[in-house]
């Protein structure tokens, strides 16, 4: 215990915390819903020469089909066996994305769906990913195989078999969570088959793991199965290398069911992260930027060590899950890419960005509810590919905010600044504030209702630099503004409140 709480202070990552990014890449990508083929080409063609570390992919394995009448993203989050055939394609072109993407140093990061299968009213049938026949209200998963004793009914207490109360620790774990059939994780059997599923899959090269709902899975279960996986792939990865785990628990409080609870397994995504910068980029609840000053553990967030921070994620981004209100996202865009931008040049955390499809925020004549619409589809219910436009922007619905240039370029100020202490704090007491990292980058926000004009100490060796957010550097100029840093480190940013993007970032790997 003693050592466990030493290595948290000294941020330390522990066995399971660590994402194993290669070649200095710091940031994660969600390519939520792409096709294996798609993500195998934007690692070669965009991830790796813009220094993104790694991909979180949609979950890989046989899930249910919904025709309702059109496909739900949400699909995917009701498995039907372990067989690697999903929406996003076969198991041949995932172990060939995984290879290629591993060959130019992207990690992938797979979303592990353990503790449930599909609906209790998913039906009988072969409509499944990879075409398996089951019986959800027999319980009859075949292709894996489960049956009746693998499953939690019997230890659930509800009437109703639903989690019916999240102040109740035991039936957010052995009910049924919208009546996803609950798995029996206790079990050794069912660990078996869950521990088989994620260590072929780190047998193929993956770095790590999502692990969907771990809210609704006892930390003694998740810790027998982890403890069971094996290390990575030594073509790719240190032989003793562990998987990277990151936890889905959403804790914004006020539940019996904390973060804390898991932090000794892996890093845990920290929920409050977007939830507060969206409610202080959007000024709601009088909120200041300037507040930011002790931004992460000083607002109540988890260790640094233990946190995977991001500002939506693809459940908030459409309403699912919890405390999405003031949550930003591409709808928003210049809030958005300002508070990506904060992210990214902060140190806090294991820094996860989004990239999404397009859906249409009203009910169409087709769909019962606008955030169930699924990925951009043919007319026969499969994926669409993502063009690439001439511009680098993607075509088809396909939003790729990875690609935006403000958020490519911060999250290559990540990568340069990684390891730099946060420094030279300046703010307004309103809502324009700046911060270094060390002597390798500096940024400036303002989010108030007027012009930022000031000269502030960045900590950078004096010369000329490209700003990052309105241009880069191309060449031996820039495309978008200049900045002028005197020897004493100190520069003049003028920011109007009417710019397109009202902030300012610089870097030492910019400098003309
Ligand atoms: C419906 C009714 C239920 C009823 C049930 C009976 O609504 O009241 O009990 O039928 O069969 C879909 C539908 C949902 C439906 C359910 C079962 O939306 O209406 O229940 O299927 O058929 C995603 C979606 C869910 C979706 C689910 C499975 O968000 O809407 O449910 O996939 O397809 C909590 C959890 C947290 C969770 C978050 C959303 O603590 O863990 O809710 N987040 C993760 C994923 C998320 C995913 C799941 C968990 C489940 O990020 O994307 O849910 O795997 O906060
Ligand atoms: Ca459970």
């Amino acid at each position: 215990m003693k050592l466990l709480i030493l290595v948290t202070v000294l941020g330390i990552s522990l066995a399971q915390h660590d994402p194993h990014t290669r070649h200095g890449r710091t940031a994660i990508v969600h390519l939520f819903e792409w096709r294996w083929a798609d993500i195998a080409a934007e690692c070669e063609r965009y991830l790796a020469p813009n220094g993104y570390a790694g991909v979180q992919i949609s979950p890989p394995n046989e899930h249910i089909i919904v025709t309702n009448p059109w496909r739900p993203w949400w699909e995917r989050y009701q498995p039907i066996s372990y067989n690697l055939c999903s929406r996003s394609g076969s198991e041949s072109e995932l172990r060939d994305m995984i290879t290629r993407c591993n060959n130019v140093g992207v990690n992938i990061y797979v979303d592990a769906v353990i503790n449930h299968m599909c609906g209790s009213g998913g039906g009988s049938g072969t409509h499944s990913s990879c075409g398996s026949w089951f019986n959800a209200g027999n319980r009859e998963f075949p292709s894996v195989p489960y049956s009746g004793a693998d499953f939690n009914d019997g230890k659930c207490k509800t009437g109703s078999g639903e989690i019916e109360n999240y102040g109740d620790a035991n039936q957010v774990r052995d009910c049924r969570l919208v009546g996803l059939l609950d798995l029996a994780l206790g079990n050794e059997y069912v660990r078996g088959k869950v521990v088989d599923y994620m260590n072929k899959l780190i047998d193929m090269g993956v770095a790590g793991f999502r692990v969907d709902a771990c809210k609704h899975m006892w930390p003694g279960d998740l810790s027998a199965v982890f403890g069971r996986l094996h290390n990575l792939n030594s073509n790719w990865f240190s032989g003793s290398a562990r998987p990277f785990i990151f936890q889905e628990v959403i804790d914004l409080g006020g539940e019996p069911i904390t973060a804390k609870e898991y932090v000794h397994l892996g890093r845990v995504t920290e929920f409050k992260y977007g939830a507060k910068l969206g409610t202080i980029f959007r000024k709601w609840n009088n909120e200041k930027l300037y507040y930011t000053s002790n931004w992460g553990e000083g607002w109540g967030m988890m260790a640094d060590g233990n946190a995977l921070v991001f500002v939506d994620n693809h459940d908030n981004q459409r309403g699912h899950g919890a405390g999405g209100a003031s949550i930003l996202t591409f709808k928003d865009a210049r809030l958005y890419k300002m508070a990506v931008g904060y992210m990214l040049a902060h140190p806090y955390g294991v820094a996860r960005v989004m990239s999404s499809f397009s859906w249409s925020s009203e009910v169409s004549s087709k769909s019962s509810r606008y955030n169930d619409q699924g990925p951009p589809s043919n007319g026969d219910g499969s994926t669409k590919p993502v063009p690439i436009n001439a511009d680098q922007t993607c075509g088809d619905g396909w939003v790729c905010e990875h690609r935006w240039r403000q958020i490519k370029n911060m999250a290559i100020f990540r990568n340069v600044v990684n390891g730099q202490p946060h420094s030279n704090w300046w703010d307004n007491q309103s809502n324009q504030v700046a911060f270094g990292r060390g002597n390798r980058g500096f940024i400036v926000f303002n989010n108030d209702d007027w012009n930022l004009d000031a000269t502030l100490n960045t900590g950078l060796p004096g010369g000329t630099y490209c700003d990052v957010i309105s241009g880069q550097k191309e060449g031996s100029g820039c495309t978008g503004k200049q900045i002028n840093v005197g020897s004493d480190g100190r520069a003049h940013f003028s920011i109007s409140n009417s710019a397109e993007d009202p902030f300012i970032a610089i870097h030492v790997e910019a400098k003309l």
